[in-house]
């Protein structure tokens, strides 16, 4: 097979870098030649604008720039292509860091002593140690796995929940709906790493929310979510804040992105907010390992970290 062109789709931040790390190897291009460009083999993408990649006669894959694809499924007439997704150490650490640092953050008591802090109070509030708490982690994929390992490292209980039945040593595993409710009943902190798809959108409800544990020394069930935003109700997770099932949040994504000014999530005493930025797709990082795989592929070799379009991950 020849060495293909690359279609370089993103909205929603600057290509440039991408643009620069690609075109070190390859042929890239910002736009189709019109609507049938022929000289298109690649698309590398992230919330492509509808209906682009349709009718490229020579496409032979898609490379998303991101480890979830919901914004790529947004376009229904997306091309029956192989798609590959983002599967990185150092996408996996970084969201590692960022589930750890806010798990440590509640169970630490992060919020009450920096409001201590404010009124200059010196005040030692009971400490749990880490073997009490549960952590549930909705999502044991790739990023999944590895925060649960960082947390049983630190000596956490940690449960995890997937689609399909799964192993992971140390973790007591629950999968499908039959699964849910039983793993909720023993998670503190529950951790959402879980895709977008048909079946996960809304699932962070405020039924679900209630389902979780609150007898340990933490005072409330947590939730952190760095899934998806569309996974969870906004509303219902205030809900939750204001009625008690919930002590605190940790939320790095949003039914919303940017999350709108008037959200009371941003000035809400319980919430942390990040601006989806637990773990952020870095080209210096990922061009190489995309151009190697076009390579590979084109010496006949099978593509790696292919997205299910029927699980719609
Ligand atoms: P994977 O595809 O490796 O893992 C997905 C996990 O979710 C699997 O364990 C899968 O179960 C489980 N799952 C999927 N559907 C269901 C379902 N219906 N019920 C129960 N479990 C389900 O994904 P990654 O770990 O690589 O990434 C997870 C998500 O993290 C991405 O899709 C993306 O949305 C988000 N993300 C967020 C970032 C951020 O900065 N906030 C950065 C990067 C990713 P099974 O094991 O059975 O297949
Ligand atoms: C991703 C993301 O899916 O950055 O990789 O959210």
């Amino acid at each position: 097979m020849d060495k293909g062109r690359i279609l370089l789709a993103v909205t929603g931040f600057h290509p440039q870098r991408w643009h620069e790390l690609l075109s070190a190897e390859r042929d890239v291009v910002l736009e189709p030649d019109g609507p049938n460009d022929p000289s298109i083999n690649y698309a590398v993408v992230w919330k492509q604008r509808p209906n682009l990649l349709t009718g490229l006669p020579n496409l032979r894959a898609i490379f998303s720039i991101g480890a979830g694809v919901d914004h790529l499924f947004q376009d229904p007439s997306v091309p029956d292509v192989p798609i590959v997704r983002v599967v990185a150490d150092n996408l996996s650490r970084h969201m590692t860091e960022y589930v750890v640092w806010r798990v440590l953050d509640h169970h630490r008591q992060g919020a009450l002593y920096r409001a201590q802090q404010a009124r200059k109070v010196w005040h030692e509030p009971q400490q749990r140690v880490a073997h009490d708490i549960s952590v549930g982690i909705m999502g044991l994929g790739q990023l999944g796995r590895a925060a649960a390992n960082a947390l049983l490292g630190l000596g956490f209980c940690v449960n995890g929940w997937t689609r399909r039945e799964t192993r992971v040593e140390g973790v007591s595993t629950f999968h499908g709906e039959a699964g849910l409710i039983p793993f909720l009943n023993a998670t503190d902190i529950l951790v959402v790493l879980l895709p977008l798809t048909p079946d996960t959108q809304g699932i962070v409800s405020y039924d679900l929310l209630r389902e979780l544990r609150r007898r340990n020394g933490l005072g409330g069930a947590v939730l952190i979510n760095a899934g998806r935003g569309k996974l969870q109700r906004d509303a219902d997770i205030l809900r939750a804040l204001d009625d008690g099932t919930l002590k605190e949040a940790s939320l790095d994504v949003f039914e919303t992105e940017p999350l709108p000014e008037t959200s009371p999530l941003w000035n809400h005493p319980k919430v942390f907010v990040t601006p989806h930025a637990a773990a952020t797709s870095d080209p210096a990082h990922l061009v190489k390992p995309m151009l190697d795989q076009m390579s590979a592929f084109e010496r006949g070799e099978p593509l790696l970290n292919l997205v299910d379009r029927a699980a719609g991950y």
